[in-house]
């Protein structure tokens, strides 16, 4: 067995042991380039998902639902920059990350590049689109890299709370006046596929689900994952009163489950590929932001050099008085 065998052996006997590979550990190439891949997409998402929501700070129905809004808004800023730093321990840097995002060499979820048309739209994002990123986030939880998994315990704890805002907003729209309702149903339509389309391609389609799922990045599928939120949402829609737009849709006594009708997988690729109905508009926002903040990151630089200068300077100070003592 050659060495590079040897070592892939061990690193695979290791995760099967479920004891987590940190930074410094060995780890096969293609380990770290997944990872990377996968933790970027996932840190790029939760930036860019600031956007539709964001949108409706300034729209928000009254100063609570304002108040709620904003720091949803910023709980994602949080978990962007917590991914970012579990991504740059593999060795990549946070400037490589976002140039890979403003050049459309790195992807994010699909699920943002879709617009918020109306307030309810704010509750269906909490409720479906948190909801959904909840079930793919706690299996995260245990993922087999330490920083990663380590970041999504925080991130689920929030992401909790912000499905349960989300649903709030359309407890309420739904117990309003006939308009309040169509609006509630009307989002709920628009957000319902785009939603189930989060989870990836189909298990047969997915190109790194076998190898994740070894390696233990990934420890549901696809598949799996859709189908426990078809699942979920069934029971929840029935408090609201709603109904979720797919006639297909019905209980399989067999198989313990709903069946559901098919997605539709060319709107999937299209959105993917960089032509859903925001993606440039969503990518324009974000280049202009990094370029307004550079001033910001050039001053904390400055600031962050003189802090270190004056340390050491305070340092070689003390130095200089205990070899005069
Ligand atoms: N959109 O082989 P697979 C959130 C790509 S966070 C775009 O199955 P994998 C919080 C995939 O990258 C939401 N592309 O891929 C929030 C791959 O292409 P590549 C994000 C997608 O990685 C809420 C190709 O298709 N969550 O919502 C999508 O094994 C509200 C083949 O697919 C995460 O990122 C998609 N939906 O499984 C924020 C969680 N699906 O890279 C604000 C972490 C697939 O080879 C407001 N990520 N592709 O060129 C994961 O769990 C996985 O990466 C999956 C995809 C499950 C997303």
């Amino acid at each position: 067995m050659s060495t590079a065998q040897h070592n892939d052996t061990l690193f695979q006997e290791r995760v099967d042991q479920e004891i987590k590979i940190e930074p410094r550990d060995w780890m096969p190439e293609a380990y770290r380039k997944t990872l990377v891949r996968q933790i970027s997409q996932h840190a790029h998402s939760e930036i860019v998902g600031m956007l539709p929501e964001g949108n409706w700070i300034s729209r928000a129905p009254s100063l609570k639902r304002k108040a709620i809004l904003i720091a949803k808004v910023q709980d994602e800023a949080g978990h962007g920059l917590y991914l970012y730093s579990a991504a740059e321990t593999l060795g990549t840097s946070r400037e490589q990350m976002i140039n890979d995002l403003h050049s459309g060499k790195a992807k994010y979820s699909s699920i943002f590049n879709y617009p918020t048309l109306t307030w309810a739209d704010i509750g269906a994002i909490g409720w479906l689109v948190d909801g959904a990123a909840i079930l793919n986030q706690v299996m995260l939880c245990r993922t087999s890299y330490g920083p990663y998994a380590r970041a999504m315990v925080r991130i689920c704890k929030e992401e909790s709370f912000h499905q349960r805002q989300g649903f709030d907003i359309l407890i309420a729209l739904s117990k309003g006046t006939d308009a309040q309702k169509a609006m509630c149903q009307d989002a709920i339509n628009r957000w319902w596929w785009p939603s189930l389309m989060m989870f990836g391609p189909k298990d047969t389609e997915s190109t790194n689900s076998d190898q994740s799922m070894k390696w233990k990045i990934k420890r549901k599928s696809n598949d799996e994952l859709r189908q426990s939120f078809v699942d979920m949402c069934v029971q929840q829609i029935k408090v609201l009163g709603m109904t979720l737009p797919d006639p297909d849709l019905k209980w399989n006594e067999a198989k313990g489950c709903h069946d559901f009708g098919e997605i539709n997988w060319d709107e999937f690729w299209n959105v993917v590929k960089g032509n859903g109905p925001c993606n440039k508009q969503r990518l324009d926002a974000r280049k202009k932001a990094w370029a307004e903040g550079e001033w910001v990151r050039e001053a904390a630089t400055a600031f962050a050099n003189k802090r270190q200068k004056s340390k050491l300077e305070s340092l070689n100070n003390d130095a200089d008085i205990r070899k005069a003592v």
